[in-house]
């Protein structure tokens, strides 16, 4: 009999006949997280040794009680991690793709709008008026950092060193990777000091949840802060409070604590802030399945998965 995986994911339609076509041998089946109270086959559940997901309802894993693996739809793997019902030995495990690839052209795009007075060039359009004291900034060798350095964030850094910048990693401890400096995230106040732009790409554990908080900011001055890691890395009313003093010049963020973010939250109307629908990753079955692929195909053969995130980590 084939062993089966359960696709539990918003865009499920997507998903299964992607992974069917990836490994013919497993029996892919989908729902929608929100129907699957009232719409899932229980008996194909009941068999089910994998799970595919992203938001993991409560209750949900009582159903499939020979779970052995679960491959997260995406990078960051916090909700499943510190999900109640997940036990211990199961793997989970995540995929970024081509993230690191999409999230560098995210930052430097918004970076470039803001340096190219792109804004104000088009403000300056509607009035047919012929500007030519607005001047680009010029970004080289001033000084860029990203927070979170692992595959994602070494993308970002080789991209905005091909922009000319000064850039330095921060992460959990001090090193030298791929050319860069990383600085362990207690030397960071000392470097946010002379920073034009942070970048967060770190994943959210208890360590850099609220990381970026009043204390955080106070070092800053004029700075550019791009979030594509994950909202509860900030502390928004302290970002809010950091615009309005001028420590932050502007914030682009893609990430936020509830996603949607509500029609009601401030971030949408205040003048300093670009909100994004956390598109700078797209988590599509073309640029992730590659990096499922592997685990598939062991699976389907019944040996074990490879690559779990290390829960104590958080990553
Ligand atoms: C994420 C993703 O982890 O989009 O944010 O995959």
């Amino acid at each position: 009999m084939a062993k089966k995986i359960a696709v539990l994911h918003h865009r499920h339609q997507d998903w299964v006949p992607a992974l069917q076509a990836a490994e013919p041998l497993v029996e892919f089946r989908g729902w929608h997280p929100k129907q699957w109270e009232t719409g899932v086959d229980r008996s194909f559940l009941a068999e089910a040794e994998g799970l595919f997901c992203w938001k993991l309802p409560a209750g949900f894993l009582a159903a499939m009680p020979r779970l052995t693996w679960i491959q997260n739809s995406g990078a960051g793997v916090d909700h499943l991690l510190s999900h109640p019902d997940i036990p211990l030995h199961i793997p989970i495990t995540r995929a970024d793709g081509q993230f690191g690839y999409w999230m560098a052209r995210y930052v430097a795009v918004h970076l470039l709008v803001s340096a190219q007075q792109v804004q104000a060039c088009r403000e300056a359009q509607l009035r047919a008026e012929w500007t030519p004291k607005l001047l680009p900034e010029d970004l080289t060798g001033k000084v860029a950092l990203v927070l979170g350095f692992g595959r994602i964030g070494i993308h970002i850094a080789r991209t905005l060193r091909e922009m000319g910048m000064d850039v330095h990693g921060i992460g959990t401890s001090s090193r030298t990777q791929d050319g860069f400096h990383v600085h362990a995230i207690e030397e960071a106040p000392a470097l946010l000091a002379q920073a034009r732009t942070l970048v967060l790409c770190a994943p959210l554990t208890p360590r850099t949840r609220d990381l970026v908080d009043a204390r955080f900011l106070a070092n800053v001055r004029n700075l550019t802060l791009i979030n594509v890691g994950r909202g509860e890395l900030v502390n928004l009313e302290d970002l809010r409070t950091a615009m309005d003093t001028g420590l932050v010049k502007e914030a682009i963020l893609d990430v936020f604590p509830e996603e949607p973010l509500p029609a009601t939250h401030w971030l949408w109307r205040h003048p300093k802030v670009t909100v994004t629908p956390h598109h700078s990753g797209p988590s599509t079955p073309h640029q992730l399945i590659p990096d499922i692929l592997d685990n598939l195909h062991r699976f389907a053969r019944g040996e074990a998965i490879e690559g779990a995130v290390d829960r104590q980590r958080g990553y």
